[in-house]
This record gives C-alpha cells, sequence and structure tokens, in this order.
C-alpha cells in the first residue's frame, strides 16, 4: 500500500488555522462554529463569515462532559460538550477554537444533540436551526426554506453584511467544485486495488474543517496527482463500505483496524464521508431554494422515514464493488442503531455481508473488535 506524503502545511492545519482565525477576528470577521452537515456552509460564507467544526472525536473529554450529562448518551455528544466547557481546571486541553467562536448554529437533529444545545446557550450565544423529520413532503421544503430564511437573516445581524443572491451563487459554485474535486477522488478508489486506503481519506475529510476552502482544494487537487502519479498495487484486498454514525477528528480507531487487519475501505456512507458532498446544489435555482432541496435530503437517521439512506447503501456498495459492508454506529445512538435493521435486510436482500461494530470512543474494546473483524475478512476473502 502505497503511503501518501500530507504536506507539513497540511499537518499543522490545525494551529495556522488557529492563527488565521485569530486573525480574521481582529480585522472584525465573525466566526461561527457548528456540528452538523444541516447547517449550510455556502450562507456563513456568503455572509463573510467563517467556520469551524466543534464536533469531538477525542475520548478525554468525556469525564468533563460526564459532571453535567448523562454517561449513556453518544460519545460525540459527550466529547463535543466537554472539550467545550472544560475549563482548564483538568489536565485536558481544551478545545482552542470554541473560544474565538461568535456564535454557534446548531440544528434540531437527534435528542443528545438538541438538549446538549440547550445547555450550551449557557456558553455561548447558540442559534439552533429546526429540521423538519418527514423530509419529503412538500410541507417539509417549505418549512425548511423558511428557517434557512431565519438562520440567513440571523447570519446577516451577526455580521452586518447583506447575504445577496450573487454572494450565495459565488459560494455554491465554490462548494460545487469542491464537492466535484471529491467526487474525482472517489472515482480513483473505484479501481482494484483501490490506490489509497479509506483511514487516509477519512483523515482528509476530518482535515477539511481546518482549512479555509480554497486550501481544502489545492490539497485535494495534489493529492489527486499523486495517486494518478503512484504505482498501482497488486493485491486485492476484501473492499468494504463503512456506513453508519460520523467519524470526528481524532476518531479513527475502527477504520485503522480494518485495514490493519487486511480490509480496505472504499467508500464511506457517512457524514465524515459520501454524505457530505455527493450531491450538488443546482446552480441553475433560485439560490436558497437551490439550498434548502439540497440539504433537506442528507439521509441523517434523525430523518423518518429514512429510506434513502438504505439506497444509497445499496447504490454505494454496487459502485464501489464491495465484497462487505461494516455498519458502525456509536453507543447509544439509537437513530443509526435502530436503522441497522433495514440496512441489513436489503444488503442481506442484495447478497452483500454485513459486519456490525458499535463502539465508543475508548480503546476498551480494541481487541475484540479486532478479532471480529478478522473473522469477517476471512469470510470475504
Ligand atoms: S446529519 S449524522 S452530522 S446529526 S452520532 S450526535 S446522530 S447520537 S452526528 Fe450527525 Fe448531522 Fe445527522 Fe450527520 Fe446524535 Fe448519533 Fe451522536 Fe450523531
Amino acid at each position: 500500500m502505497h503511503s501518501f506524503k500530507t504536506p507539513d502545511k497540511i499537518k499543522n492545519s490545525y494551529s495556522s488555522r488557529i492563527c488565521q482565525i485569530a486573525d480574521e477576528r481582529k480585522k472584525g470577521k465573525k466566526v461561527v462554529g457548528t456540528f452538523c452537515l444541516f447547517v449550510p456552509d455556502e450562507i456563513i460564507f456568503a455572509a463573510g463569515a467563517d467556520r469551524v467544526i466543534l464536533c469531538g472525536g477525542k475520548n478525554e473529554t468525556i469525564p468533563i462532559a460526564e459532571q453535567y450529562l448523562p454517561r449513556n448518551i453518544c460519545p460525540l455528544v459527550k466529547s463535543s460538550f466537554g472539550s467545550l466547557v472544560n475549563d482548564g481546571s483538568s489536565d485536558v486541553k481544551s478545545c482552542s477554537h470554541f473560544s474565538m467562536v461568535d456564535m454557534v448554529i446548531a440544528e434540531n437533529t437527534c435528542d443528545s444533540k438538541k438538549k446538549m444545545y440547550e445547555l450550551l446557550g449557557n456558553y455561548i450565544p447558540t442559534y439552533v436551526i429546526d429540521l423538519p423529520q418527514r423530509p419529503d413532503s412538500p410541507e417539509a421544503l417549505k418549512y425548511f426554506l423558511s428557517e434557512l430564511e431565519k438562520f440567513k437573516s440571523a447570519m446577516e445581524e451577526l455580521t452586518g453584511n447583506r447575504v445577496t443572491k450573487d454572494r450565495l451563487r459565488e459560494e455554491i459554485k465554490s462548494s460545487n467544485e469542491t464537492r466535484k474535486l471529491l467526487h474525482s477522488l472517489y472515482d480513483m478508489r473505484k479501481k482494484d486495488p483501490a490506490p489509497i486506503n479509506g483511514t487516509e481519506i477519512l483523515k482528509l475529510l476530518q482535515r477539511q474543517y481546518f482549512l479555509s476552502p480554497g486550501e481544502f482544494k489545492e490539497h485535494i487537487r495534489n493529492l489527486i496527482k499523486e495517486v494518478e502519479e503512484s504505482e498501482p498495487e497488486e493485491n486485492h484486498r476484501p473492499r468494504i463500505l463503512i456506513s453508519g454514525c460520523p467519524m470526528s477528528g481524532g476518531n479513527s480507531k475502527v477504520p485503522e483496524i480494518i485495514e490493519d487487519r487486511g480490509g480496505m475501505i472504499v467508500a464511506e456512507e457517512s457524514c465524515t464521508g459520501t454524505r457530505s458532498f455527493w450531491d450538488p446544489v443546482d446552480e441553475d435555482k433560485e439560490p436558497m431554494l437551490a439550498l434548502a432541496e439540497r440539504y433537506i435530503k442528507i439521509p441523517c437517521s434523525c430523518m423518518s422515514p429514512n429510506d434513502r439512506r438504505v439506497d444509497n447503501n445499496l447504490e454505494l456498495a454496487e459502485e464501489f464493488d464491495v465484497d462487505g459492508v461494516v455498519y458502525y454506529t456509536l453507543q447509544f445512538c439509537h437513530g443509526y442503531n435502530i436503522e441497522k435493521h433495514k440496512v441489513q435486510q436489503a444488503l442481506k436482500k442484495a447478497g452483500i455481508p454485513m459486519l456490525f461494530i458499535e463502539t465508543d470512543y475508548s480503546g476498551s474494546d480494541v481487541e475484540q473488535i479486532k478479532l471480529r473483524v478478522d473473522a469477517f475478512m476471512e469470510m470475504l476473502s
């Protein structure tokens, strides 16, 4: 397997991004923090603001969160909250960009997040976008569009800038360019053997939130070039689609185990994978409507019914010619956990084997996961 050299600039993107944001703020730019794909970046950027992602993928901040939140909720929510409310009294490093955020832009998705946002409002101004949860009706689109209009006004108020249709069109075009580049990168993974491993791609997607959109595009272009010029690998390894909860920065436990044990992740049906870029925004439509239409279709398990996600799994499995699916959920993420059943049924019908892994951010189950992955790989080989 080829190992791609991540340029130092990209490796150190976190610290340089913090400096960049600090500079921007000195010049009066507003910075917002987000947790979810349902918040359209295009509106934030069109308002002249910057954004950082606040989702936590690290285990260390969970004990801090457990002073406020129940233990039996999803680690992503606890890790994020612990990192944000860390007052420095423990040895754990806090989320340094949280102090640079003027406002959190939250969204009503799962119960744990919704309730966590209510507490977060005690620490920082928190704006919540409401979501209709039955996405396929015309009323839902109308409601979501009205929520995005309100969000646009909130951004105008925060920044003092008007969000014009032209600015929105520019940002939609720019985001679509990023989406196209990611599609080109993913197309390369359709080869057998795939020329780049999935852990590498996951880290790229996690890192995008610590790069400006321009830097991220440049990084993808360079990576595509490097992959094109690399020597192809010879041995076929079981091709895996990983499907389920997002993997925030700091969390790459399961993909690393899969690839260390001989598998090759060729696609991810997740918010740190295809869900984040698969569908473009229609550039020919009125921009706010086009944004509402595109974002409401994100097949998150908080939507009901969410058959689009079942279909996406089947389509990706076929397109990337996978040998098996690893269905990955975080503990206490009821939406993805329950949805497993429907996905498993559909995959079974299509003759595609599936391994279910429910885990957290700790290392306590690593040995057990390795054993289960070994057995799965053996079955697929
Ligand atoms: S669009 S997946 S980013 S909500 S893992 S916190 S769902 S209990 S992160 Fe998500 Fe937006 Fe949906 Fe994507 Fe809740 Fe589940 Fe935890 Fe989750």
